[in-house]
């Protein structure tokens, strides 16, 4: 019942922003930056009508995956033989005798706006059901690869916490002082996952062990690595000081879909 409900009301927001984008000039992108808003299709970083770039980039794209929802899937022949890895493991004491240990005392704390908060250990999530994938990981820049991807679906695990209608955003935050979020149409993507092992072996140290998110849809910088643990919530404004993901605070866009 509510998927014919959805699509429509996504055809209206389409025809309604098609219509305030064709106009030209500043009233124009005026009339489009209010009509995103009021249709909810402004990010969480947007400047209303002075960088209206990004919020006709995370309108077009929410409507355009209305209709592709998938991101591209490679064939085991396509892996790339070399995967880089970006930047340092995490330097606390706290994550360094995680490691030691194996990952054994670590869990993924899930709390906020769910009904039935939780912590699953490393063997909890080894014990559901497994959600593969082979995509192209990009950073922003400029390299990129392909690889496999196992882990548990993050729609999976909102599901077990079961998420309450007021929620809007994941925030995840890492070890390595990092934090993000993506909104609810990303984290329910069937695409979207914790993953535990990269090509067949479990995640290295310098992937983001123990685990770490994948988007298939965005940028490379959104698939925090060394989660510790996520957080569901109405409103960004509450956290990190403001700033929805620690990449905004060096400019980059909050949504950076591919
Ligand atoms: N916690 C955390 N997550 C992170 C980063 C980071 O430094 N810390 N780097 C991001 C960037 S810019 C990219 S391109 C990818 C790199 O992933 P890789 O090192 O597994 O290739 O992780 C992203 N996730
Ligand atoms: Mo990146």
């Amino acid at each position: 019942m509510s998927a014919p409900l959805a699509s429509s009301k996504l055809d209206r927001r389409k025809l309604i922003l098609a219509g305030a984008t064709a106009l030209t000039g500043a009233a124009g992108i005026g009339v489009a930056a209010t009509l995103a808003k009021r249709y909810g299709l402004t990010p969480p970083d947007h400047q209303g009508i002075y960088n209206i770039g990004e919020t006709l980039t995370y309108a077009s794209q929410r409507i355009l995956m209305a209709r592709h929802p998938l991101a591209r899937e490679f064939s085991a022949r396509e892996i790339s033989r070399v995967s880089p890895v970006k930047g340092k493991p995490p330097e606390t004491e706290t994550y360094h005798r995680l490691a030691d240990a194996s990952f054994k005392g670590w869990t993924l704390g899930i709390s906020g706006l769910v009904a039935r908060p939780a912590a699953f250990s490393l063997d909890d999530l080894k014990r559901f059901p497994v959600s593969s994938q082979i995509t192209l990981h990009a950073c922003e820049e400029g390299w990129s690869y392909i690889a496999q991807w196992q882990g548990v679906s993050l729609p999976y695990l909102l599901n077990r916490v079961g998420v309450t209608n007021k929620a809007r955003y994941v925030v995840f935050y890492c070890y390595d002082g990092w934090w993000g979020s993506i909104d609810m149409d990303d984290a329910w993507h069937p695409q979207t996952m914790m993953a535990l092992a990269m090509n067949g072996q479990d995640l290295s140290i310098g992937h983001g062990a123990p685990v770490r998110l994948r988007v298939a849809r965005q940028m490379g910088y959104k698939s925090y690595k060394y989660i510790a643990r996520m957080e569901l919530v109405d409103d960004l404004k509450k956290i990190g000081g403001g700033l929805p993901d620690f990449s905004v605070g060096r400019k980059y866009a909050w949504y950076a879909g591919i």
